[in-house]
């Protein structure tokens, strides 16, 4: 017989009420997760220097913040861990048996705790970064895979270009660890050494031999594609985001309007334009971008009158995102923080306890926005030079996405109280495997729109999700029936 249904006051979705048998819901509701969805294990493909760590690592940032839990297993590390001191290419060579015992072992505690991760921790995806360029050594983990139930998919990275190399050597490897104790030309001469020590044995993924593999061969940075034996949805969205993303140097400057009349008047939401010291500004945003020299920029604002005034004065054309407009906090538009708590004390209070998934009366939460501001990431990743004049919200969920903060698809504490003050352009800059970050304050006064999470609640932060829900749905219950 069908359960019966409760709305989660948080999210303001519908979910069954426990069955009369005493089989909790969450019980059932994870069965059912697994049947649908079994964890994916990517796996790289290369040789040295191309990419490979690269693309897990910005992979895994996209996908934790989609919600997929996923974490990283870079071979290397361990390989660092258990031979302390690095001496040269040696150890990467064919015939060096122990070398190849060591690196055999190393993938081995890799794949181990990959296991562990999917199996255990709740982890949806791991990627395993190695070289992985024989086809034995792929078989091998291929055979893990189907043992414990993962789907697998493998990322090739395949580049020719000596002057990409190189230029990858010198962003990434002669920083590495392994390198620490010479100088820049031994550590290039050593590792380029090292790349030699793989092409011998290097089997590429082959139309043929590996028809029925599933995987993404990235070519010439990604010139070229080819694509094999997609199985499902998640892979179809690495497929997708792998062909979206490039390493074109860049910077993306994100900001917020100028301050509105709303934001004087200490109100969230609505559609008001800008006040004087707003349009002050927009019209030093404008300066400080000429003042830039930015080749080719391009504009985003949302359809809101406030980024649309701001960007008005920077003299540049722009295009509006309804995606980018600032979050809906449906019954509390227009509202101060203190009439909402006045008026929905327990609407406030259960925002204070998970901000990030609390979704207002007939509006959104920070999860709504992720979703919504997916395409917007995408496109992102193909631009170039931008700047995206947008909200509060979407700012914390846009810096959120580039400065990773998000671990295991739980980006639940922090993002929603990242700090992207009025006036302030912060200024992204892409370097080696993450992002430099400057923040400029134009220098104009404005209010302060960002409230902090309350210390009183702090001893309920303790609860688990669940238990807060159902705590909330007795009060609720309580309530209703008093
Ligand atoms: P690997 O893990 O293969 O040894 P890394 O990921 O450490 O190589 O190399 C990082 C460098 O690779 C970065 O400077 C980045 O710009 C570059 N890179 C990223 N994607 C690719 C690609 N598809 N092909 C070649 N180089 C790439
Ligand atoms: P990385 O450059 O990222 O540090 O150079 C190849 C390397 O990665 C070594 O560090 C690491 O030991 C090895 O890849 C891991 O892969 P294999 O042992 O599978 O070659
Ligand atoms: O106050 C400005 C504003 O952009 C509001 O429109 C929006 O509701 C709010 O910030 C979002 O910030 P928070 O999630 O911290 O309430």
């Amino acid at each position: 017989t069908p359960r019966e249904l409760t709305q989660n006051p948080l999210k303001k979705i519908w979910m069954p009420l426990p069955c009369k048998n005493g089989l909790p819901e969450k019980h059932i509701s994870q069965r059912k997760v697994c049947m649908t969805n079994c964890p994916t294990l990517i796996v790289t493909v290369g040789l040295p220097a191309r990419g490979k760590t690269y693309i897990s690592k910005k992979l895994t940032r996209y996908l934790n913040w989609i919600g997929v839990p996923t974490r990283e297993f870079n071979v290397g590390q361990y390989r660092r861990e258990c031979v302390k001191i690095y001496k040269s290419f040696e150890f990467f060579r064919p015939d060096n048996e122990e070398g190849l015992k060591i690196r055999q072992q190393c993938a081995s505690a890799a794949l181990n705790d990959v296991r562990q991760y999917l199996a255990d921790k709740g982890g949806q995806v791991a990627v395993f970064d190695a070289t992985n360029t024989t086809r034995e050594r792929r078989g091998t983990i291929t055979a893990f895979a189907e043992q414990n139930g993962f789907k697998v998919f493998f990322v090739e990275s395949v580049c020719e270009d000596p002057e990409v190399i190189a230029e990858n050597i010198v962003q990434v490897k002669l920083g590495s660890p392994d390198y620490t104790n010479c100088n820049t030309e031994e550590a290039m001469e050593d590792f380029k050494k090292r790349i030699k020590c793989y092409e011998n044995s290097y089997e590429t993924l082959d139309e043929v031999l590996d028809r029925d593999l599933s995987y993404i061969k990235i070519m010439d940075v990604g010139r070229r594609y080819l694509v094999n034996q997609v199985q499902d949805h998640i892979q179809s969205r690495i497929v997708y985001y792998l062909m979206n993303i490039h390493i074109t140097p860049r910077s993306i400057y994100l900001c917020r309007h100028g301050e509105s009349d709303l934001n004087v008047k200490g109100c969230i939401g609505g559609d008001s334009g800008l006040s004087p010291r707003g349009k002050e500004f927009a019209n030093y945003l404008g300066q400080f971008i000429q003042s830039q020299e930015i080749s080719d920029l391009k504009v985003w604002t949302s359809q809101m009158k406030r980024t649309i005034q701001t960007a008005e004065a920077v003299s540049v054309p722009y295009e509006q995102w309804k995606a980018l407009n600032e979050i809906d906090a449906g019954v509390c538009e227009e509202m101060m923080y203190e009439e909402i708590q006045q008026h929905y004390p327990l609407e406030f209070a259960m925002r204070d306890q998970d901000k990030y998934r609390y979704r207002y009366p007939k509006g959104e939460s920070y999860e709504d926005l992720v979703q919504r501001l997916e395409p917007v990431i995408m496109e992102l990743e193909r631009q170039e030079n931008i700047l995206v004049v947008c909200h509060q919200a979407i700012m914390r969920c846009l810096l959120a996405y580039f400065l990773d903060k998000t671990t295991d698809g739980r980006c639940c504490l922090e993002l929603p109280y990242l700090k992207c003050p009025l006036h302030t352009v912060l200024k992204l800059t892409p370097v080696a495997y993450g992002c430099k970050v400057e923040s400029i304050y134009l220098n104009v006064d404005a209010v302060n729109t960002h409230r902090d999470r309350p210390e009183v609640g702090i001893s309920t932060y303790s609860h688990t999700h669940t238990d807060l829900v159902a705590d909330l749905v007795n009060i609720r219950g309580n309530l209703c029936y008093a």
